[in-house]
């Protein structure tokens, strides 16, 4: 039986996953809005990666003995300044969600819960993974700089990534 301290901070977790899909279900709508097809796809993906972490862990914490329940979530942004600024805010988003999880490893360890330490082992190396990508793709897009012919074989290589491509997470280099 999980403990009550640990329920609660899985439960926000689990208000965490569900908010991320949401704030890159928006981020794609307003990239297929402005023609980044590619990152529009990427993120897309992304929202449904960020849905399945967040039923893994609701199941985590109903076959634990704990009842996960859903919260009521702020709307997201709506308009971004560029793809550029989007990205950057992904990788804020994601390296926000790095200190949840750690929030949350944290409370197991304190709990002396070590099956759900180990269970949460899985997304403190997804969070690794995802930051690495969000890196790399701000790192294309300072390297094309305003070129619209670097952004474009960026949001190409964005469209590839969305396709799969070896990892668990559906993205190129993520779990
Ligand atoms: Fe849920 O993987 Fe990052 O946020």
């Amino acid at each position: 039986m999980i403990t009550n301290k640990l329920q609660e901070v899985l439960n926000n977790q689990i208000k965490n996953e569900e908010h991320s899909s949401r704030i890159y279900l928006a981020m794609a709508s307003w990239c297929e809005t402005k023609g980044y097809e590619g990152a529009a796809e990427f993120l897309y993906a992304q929202a449904d990666e960020e849905k399945m972490h967040m039923l893994k862990l609701i199941h985590y914490l109903n076959d634990r003995g704990g009842h996960a329940q859903m919260q009521a979530l702020d709307a997201p942004k709506k308009e971004w300044d560029g793809l550029k600024k989007l990205f950057e805010e992904v990788l804020a988003h994601e390296e926000f969600i790095t200190g949840e999880i750690n929030k949350c490893y944290e409370t197991a360890l304190n709990e002396k819960d070590y099956n759900t330490a180990q269970f949460l082992q899985w997304y403190v190396e997804e969070q690794v993974e995802e930051e690495s990508t969000m890196n790399s793709i701000i790192d294309k897009m300072n390297l094309a700089g305003d070129s619209k012919g670097g952004l474009l074989q960026i949001d190409m290589a964005l469209k590839k990534m969305a396709g799969g491509g070896g990892s668990s997470s559906g993205t190129e280099e993520k779990a």
